[in-house]
């Protein structure tokens, strides 16, 4: 049997951007939907992502970097002191404000890593390393031992996501390692590739005769819209948010500047206030 499968990964918060890949993909005809982390945040993007995926039946989904920040701030395990413990927490308190609590529980099951037969083959699924989600670890020009702890078990494939850069390569042993890129948030460090920040994904066919073809694709989306929709949804951080769909920078980890937006729109405070509140 023929197996066309869309590898989708990093939507982060970007429905729109969501919604022109599923609209290729159906174009494509496609057979099945894997998802491979990095659902929600920083964009607007709330119960519509998760509506998304049922609706195409993802049959595969596991637990990306950004799945984890909303659960720690959930558990409360965050610093009062820390600028981007502050912008993550503003941002959980945005989803926590729209997210349908059957939605927040299906973050607190997802798995760190899943196991695909297809055919004759045995595909692994996780958002970056099987057992650690987080990391630069499999950074495309990382060495080649890093990419074989990929596979520890006798996999065929290994399918990771997280660098946001579509990515093919070998393990020492001539294993497949795909990456299909990202959905929401592109990015290039090399500034001629940096002006094509369309949403990425891949298409692996998998047919009798065994891996019969993998493809990466790159989407139009309107950027525009997106961001009417931020404003709409009055998102927190929204300037950054911008700055991020339309060069590709992201600043997440500049304190300084972080700092000065809390310190603007008072997001401390409101941190405080959501914590007390407690509700989920
Ligand atoms: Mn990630």
């Amino acid at each position: 049997m023929k197996h066309k499968i869309a590898l989708l990964a990093d939507v982060h918060g970007n429905s729109t951007a969501l919604k022109s890949v599923i609209e290729d993909s159906i174009q494509e005809g496609v057979t099945d939907y894997w998802f491979l982390g990095d659902l929600i945040m920083p964009g607007p993007g709330t119960n519509e992502l998760f509506e998304i995926l049922n609706d195409i039946k993802v049959s595969a989904y596991v637990k990306g970097n950004w799945e984890d920040s909303f659960l720690d701030v959930l558990n409360k395990n965050i610093d009062f002191n820390n600028a981007t413990d502050i912008y993550v927490s503003r941002l959980v308190q945005y989803q926590c404000e729209n997210l349908n609590e059957n939605y927040i529980n299906h973050i607190k099951n997802l798995p760190l890593q899943l196991t695909k037969q297809v055919n004759n083959l045995s595909i692994s699924i996780s958002h970056n390393l099987q057992n650690k989600n987080y990391g630069g670890d499999l950074w495309p020009t990382n060495n080649q031992k890093s990419f074989d702890q990929l596979f520890e078990y006798d996999y065929d494939i290994a399918i990771y996501a997280h660098t946001h850069h579509q990515l093919l390569r070998y393990s020492s042993n001539d294993q497949l390692i795909i990456n299909p890129g990202t959905i929401g948030q592109p990015f290039f460090i090399w500034n001629k590739l940096q002006s094509d920040l369309r949403a990425q994904y891949a298409i692996l066919e998998i047919d009798e005769a065994g891996i019969a073809e993998v493809r990466f694709k790159k989407v139009f989306y309107d950027v525009e819209k997106e961001l009417n929709n931020a404003v709409s949804k009055n998102l927190p951080f929204i300037d950054l948010y911008r700055e991020m769909l339309e060069t590709g920078k992201t600043h997440s980890h500049e304190i300084e500047l972080l700092q000065q937006i809390i310190d603007k729109f008072g997001y401390k405070n409101e941190i405080i206030k959501f914590f007390k509140k407690n509700y989920w």
